[in-house]
């Protein structure tokens, strides 16, 4: 990907307001353990908001429940630390009666995809306009090292201390298959490239999904290694040469062996639920132009008579 082309924007907000410092935005102290890789996507974020000039009153940040969760605590701005699973039936609500706001919704891999899988995939195929980064651990980090639906077989945990024995689930084929208009994939390991991600998901015009791999230092350490070269691993990026509108060159994309590819796998226009919801309400508005509420309710009575 270029580097970052719309991060130096101008602001967006009012004229001669001075640019947003981390110290506005910053909340509370994290409470994730020490290397946990959640606190890079926080710093990450911090960033994005700062680069894009976005004051916090046109900002909201909503979460589920479970460590990752706990994002929009630390973030000085519109948010709520919702209910496990409910995020983005929450953002939904909120994206589509705030256009002024950009929606940012934060989650695990258990609150997006086991409690929430149903919610994911309906906001996804009603391309809904926000950007959704899931912090993916494998494992439930904040109840202590349960298997989550990204668990590699064989892992072994409080629910399986066998070893894990179901077929995780892939999030960047689930993301494609249920229709999301644009699919990214990253690690906490490189800020600069979570940045880049970021920063395109935002800019897209839709639901923009992030898989962000996030190491769960206490219960899962070490598992993401083979994607970092510090740990012997390798940071493959999507091929040059792949078109993200190609939807099965994605999904091969999406197929291969862990540790896999880092990048936009997907990325294409088509009307989000706002801009369709917002024509049918104008429409019927328009039925009923200049005239008062009483008049429209009478009239309505009176067909029924
Ligand atoms: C309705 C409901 N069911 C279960 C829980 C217990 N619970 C809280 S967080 C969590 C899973 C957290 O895992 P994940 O979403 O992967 O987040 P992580 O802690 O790993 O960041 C569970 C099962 C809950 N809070 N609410
Ligand atoms: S338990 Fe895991 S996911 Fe939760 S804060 Fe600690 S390292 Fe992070
Ligand atoms: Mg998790």
């Amino acid at each position: 990907m270029s580097d970052s082309a719309t991060l130096e924007q101008p602001p967006q907000d009012a004229g001669e307001r001075q640019p947003v410092t981390k110290k506005e935005i910053t909340s509370n102290q994290p409470t994730w353990c020490p290397g946990c890789g959640d606190f890079s996507v926080l710093s990450i974020y911090y960033k994005l908001i700062q680069k894009r000039n976005i004051h916090h009153e046109r900002v909201a940040t909503v979460a589920g429940i479970g460590c990752s969760s706990r994002f929009p605590y630390f973030v000085q701005a519109h948010g709520a630390h919702y209910i496990h699973g409910r995020a983005l039936s929450f953002a939904s609500g909120l994206s589509i009666s705030r256009p002024d706001l950009h929606v940012f919704t934060f989650g695990g891999d258990g609150d997006a995809f086991s409690i929430g899988g149903n919610h994911f995939i309906h906001t996804a195929r009603k391309n809904i306009k926000m950007t959704y980064l899931v912090m993916d651990n494998f494992v439930y980090g904040l109840t202590k090292k349960q298997t989550s639906p990204t668990s590699p077989l064989g892992f072994k945990s409080k629910t399986d201390n066998w070893g894990a024995l179901d077929r995780p689930i892939n999030p960047m084929k689930l993301a494609i298959s249920a229709g999301t208009t644009f699919v990214a994939r990253t690690t906490h390991t490189n800020p600069k490239h979570m940045l880049e991600m970021m920063n395109a998901a935002m800019d897209h015009d839709g639901f923009s999904f992030i898989e962000c791999l996030s190491e769960c230092t206490e219960f899962f350490p070490g598992a993401f290694d083979a994607s970092n070269p510090r740990k012997g691993g390798e940071f493959s990026l999507v091929p040059e040469d792949h078109d993200p509108t190609d939807e099965a060159a994605a999904y091969a994309l999406a197929s291969e062996d862990f540790p896999g590819r880092f990048g936009i796998f997907y990325s294409v226009q088509r009307p989000t639920k706002n801009a369709l919801e917002a024509g049918v309400i104008d429409a019927a508005q328009g039925k009923f132009k200049g005239k008062q509420a009483p008049d429209v309710l009478q009239a309505t009575f009176n067909k029924m008579k």
